[in-house]
C-alpha cells in the first residue's frame, strides 16, 4: 500500500510538473527532407509504404532481419505519403515485425514522417511505435512495462499543447524520457520525427535519448537524464503505430546509430 501510494505521489508530481513547463517549440532550424531515405550502412530496417511494398505483404525495402511482417492483419496504405503512398492508421489493423535484427536496443534511431488528425485538444493516446518486452507483476501488484522503447502522444493536452514523447523503459520498469509539446501542427501537415538513443554514452549534452522534430531538438524536456540505462533487450516484435492513432505515417527507417546530427 505505502508502495502504491509512493507512486501515486511519483505520478501526481510527473503530472504537475508536465501542466506547469513553458513549452520551448520555436524551430527556427526546421529542415524539411525533400527525399525518401535510401538504405546506408547503418540501416536495419526500411519501409517506404508504397505500393509495391504493400504489394509484397508488406515486407519491406531492407531489412537486417526477418522481412516477413509478425503480423499485418488489416494494414493498409494512404493514397498520399510523403513520398508515393503511406500507412494509413486510421481504422483497425496491426503491422507488427520481428525485432531480431531489425532493432538493436543498445543503441539507435528510429525516424519516420507523420501527418496527423489530431485536434488541439485530443485526448487519445496515440502510439506512434512500440517495443516492449512486456509488463511485470511489481510488489504492490501494479503491473509495470519493462525493457520498452516507444513513441507516444500523450492522452491528454493542456496550454502548451499535445505532449509527443520519447521513452525508454529499463529492465526494473524506470522511464526515461525525451519529451515536447507540439502547439504548431495544425492537422493535415507533414512532420519528420526521430527519436535517437544510446543506452552508453549520452546523444547530446546528458540525456541518452532525444527526440528530434523537423530537424531539431529544441524544445526537448527530459525525464531522468545523466543515468545509464540499464535496459537488457527488448520485445520480440515492435509495431508500426496502432489501431486509430489518426495519422498517416511514412518512410520509417531504424538505424543502429544513433543519427543525432543528420538534417
Ligand atoms: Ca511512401
Amino acid at each position: 500500500m505505502r508502495k502504491l501510494l509512493e507512486r501515486l505521489g511519483i505520478l501526481t508530481a510527473v503530472m504537475v510538473c508536465l501542466s506547469m513547463t513553458t513549452p520551448a517549440f520555436a524551430d527556427a532550424s526546421s529542415k524539411d527532407r525533400q527525399e525518401a531515405f535510401t538504405a546506408d550502412e547503418h540501416t536495419l530496417f526500411l519501409m517506404h509504404f508504397d505500393k509495391a511494398e504493400a504489394e509484397n505483404g508488406f515486407k519491406p525495402a531492407t531489412a537486417k532481419g526477418e522481412a516477413v511482417p509478425a503480423d499485418s492483419k488489416k494494414a493498409r496504405l494512404a493514397e498520399e505519403g510523403k513520398f508515393g503512398q503511406g500507412l494509413d492508421t486510421r481504422t483497425e489493423y496491426t503491422l507488427a515485425y520481428k525485432s531480431q535484427g531489425n532493432l538493436d536496443y543498445r543503441k539507435g534511431t528510429i525516424e519516420f514522417w507523420i501527418k496527423t488528425d489530431w485536434t488541439e485538444k485530443d485526448e487519445i493516446w496515440r502510439v506512434l511505435f512500440n517495443c516492449s518486452a512486456g509488463e511485470r507483476p511489481a510488489a504492490d501488484s501494479v503491473k509495470k512495462p519493462y525493457n520498452t522503447i516507444g513513441i507516444t502522444k500523450s492522452g491528454y493536452a493542456n496550454s502548451a499543447g499535445q505532449n509527443l514523447v520519447f521513452a525508454v523503459t529499463d529492465s526494473a520498469g524506470n522511464m526515461y524520457r525525451a519529451y515536447r509539446f507540439i502547439t504548431d501542427w495544425p492537422a493535415g501537415q507533414w512532420h519528420h520525427l526521430r527519436a535517437v538513443w544510446d543506452l552508453d554514452n549520452p546523444v547530446s549534452g546528458k540525456s541518452h535519448l532525444e527526440l528530434y522534430i523537423d530537424g531539431s531538438r529544441e524544445g526537448n524536456q527530459y525525464g531522468i537524464t545523466g543515468k545509464k540505462i540499464a535496459l537488457d533487450g527488448t520485445g520480440e516484435t515492435f509495431t508500426v503505430a496502432r489501431n486509430y492513432s489518426g495519422c498517416t505515417i511514412d518512410e520509417l527507417r531504424i538505424s543502429d546509430t544513433p543519427r543525432a546530427a543528420e538534417p
